[in-house]
């Protein structure tokens, strides 16, 4: 007989599972939304694999009670989902009480469903009238922000348990305004540092807004976060690796959580950043509120060496290491404890921390009404037994929740690639839960893992 190892997790731990709103809702032009920024870049020939975009997606905005009800089923006791501002807000000043009672219908649902919501207010999908002015790089984005965080607090601010702000700024800026891989999909270095320093004012903005209307309820911000390792131990290959941390975690967690930029980065940027001159006094302060928790996204880790190519944001390879999923990501869980350690230790210190997405991206075929996705059950448990891990010694890791719920539109790979643990049948938009979702049912009503030995030895990383 095989030895099983039981790995419980503390009784009150939060587990759920996330999804946003261009990904899933579709009704692009129901109920009053008005375009994204996403609707127009799905548009542009080649941003968006096989022309793909969110016209339908998952139809969520029709079947969100079925949705609920699977997710209860299921045995989710939190869900993670993102309120879309051109539902809400579709032009100056303009307030669409239609969009509002969009979302006051699936918090009924979600509420009697006993799953308590997490909300994000920004999961990238800007009104395509505000990016018109400019976007996240003209500063009047922050009243406008102001305004549509307003209200939607003032409207769910009582019913709602956990705020989440934005969702990952790194890819809203550095992806929207720099590499140009996500909309608006410019490429402008001086834009991104700029966008980047609005957002992150923004979840600056819609903290002094949750004080001042003196809600009860936990609020906090969302980054994407990779541990970062050097290819070697050569010199450009370790400062490398550093800049690469400074770019993808450090220029966001620092202003959160000590109130400045890496000097190292801002140094490095130089002139890209054109002196910092979009940030003005009072901005850091304003930036320096980490809230309640921090809320994390772990996919992979990345390993860095020096490029030959020493231009400036160019000065780093990502390697490609085996084995990988069908993003091309590396599947490193150890790595998961180890950002956590990390991050608990230079940023968060005693904050509670969520994994607020975490979750695989594989090759699924729906056969027989069974999908067999043993690769996404393994992932997901490996990088449970960090957090168990991690927990155990003391670290103040809340929850988990899982991405994603549906299969969806996945950015700029459209419907080519599918995270969820409920498969989606596009043509007949009928819902199938995958081996890893009946799994992961077990482990929430266990509220612990059960692994074999076998498994727990090969988690004992040995890099
Ligand atoms: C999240 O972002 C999003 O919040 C979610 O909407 C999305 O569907 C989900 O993840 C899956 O993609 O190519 O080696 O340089 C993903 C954050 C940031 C992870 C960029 C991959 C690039 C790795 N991504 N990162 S690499």
């Amino acid at each position: 007989m095989m030895n099983k190892q039981v790995l419980p997790f503390p009784a009150d731990f939060m587990w759920g599972t996330s999804t946003s709103s261009y990904q899933i809702e579709g009704a692009a032009n129901e109920g009053g939304r008005v375009p994204s920024v996403w609707d127009t870049f799905s548009r542009v020939p080649g941003k968006v694999v096989d022309g793909d975009h969110g016209d339908i997606a998952c139809d969520h905005y029709h079947r969100y009670p079925e949705d609920i009800a699977l997710i209860q089923k299921l045995g989710f006791k939190h869900y993670r989902f993102s309120i879309a501002w051109p539902r809400i807000i579709t032009a100056p000043g303009v307030i669409n009480e239609e969009g509002l009672a969009f979302y006051e219908r699936l918090l009924d649902e979600v509420e009697q469903a006993g799953l308590i919501p997490m909300v994000t207010m920004y999961h990238w999908d800007l009104p395509q009238w505000i990016e018109d002015k400019g976007g996240w790089t003209n500063r009047a984005v922050l009243e406008q922000f102001r305004e549509y965080a307003s209200v939607v607090m003032e409207r769910f601010g009582s019913r709602v348990g956990w705020w989440n702000t934005i969702n990952e700024p790194y890819c809203a800026s550095i992806l929207g305004y720099g590499t140009g891989d996500h909309a608006p999909g410019h490429q402008n270095w001086y834009e991104a540092f700029t966008a980047a320093h609005h957002l992150l004012l923004s979840h600056g903005i819609a903290m002094e807004l949750h004080r001042e209307k003196g809600l009860s309820s936990q609020i906090g911000i969302t980054l994407n976060m990779e541990y970062v390792d050097p290819a070697s131990d050569a010199p450009q290959d370790v400062a490398a690796a550093a800049r690469r941390d400074g770019f993808l975690n450090r220029w966001f967690a620092e202003p959160i959580f000590h109130g400045r930029y890496p000097q190292d980065m801002v140094e490095w940027y130089g002139d890209q950043a054109q002196g910092m001159d979009f940030v003005h006094e009072g901005d850091l302060e304003r930036i320096h509120q980490p809230g309640d928790f921090l809320g994390i996204n772990y996919y992979a880790r990345s390993v860095i060496k020096a490029a030959s190519d020493h231009s400036l944001l160019q000065a780093e390879q990502v390697l490609f290491t085996e084995p990988v999923t069908d993003m091309g990501w590396e599947i490193h869980p150890d790595s998961l404890y180890r950002l956590l350690t990390r991050v608990q230790r230079d940023f968060t210190q005693g904050l509670p921390i969520l994994i607020t997405e975490n979750g695989a991206a594989m090759k699924d075929e729906l056969e027989h009404g069974v999908v067999k996705d043993e690769s996404r059950r393994q992932y997901i448990q490996d990088h449970l037994v960090a957090c168990h891990r991690f927990i155990q010694e003391g670290g103040q890791l809340h929850g988990y929740y899982l991405w994603s719920f549906l299969d969806n539109f996945e950015w700029a790979f459209g419907y080519s690639k599918r995270f969820g643990i409920v498969y989606v049948d596009y043509t007949t938009q009928e819902r199938t839960p995958k081996e890893s979702a009946k799994w992961i049912s077990k482990v929430i009503q266990a509220n612990s893992l059960e692994i074999s030995e076998t498994e727990a030895v090969s988690n004992v990383e040995t890099r």
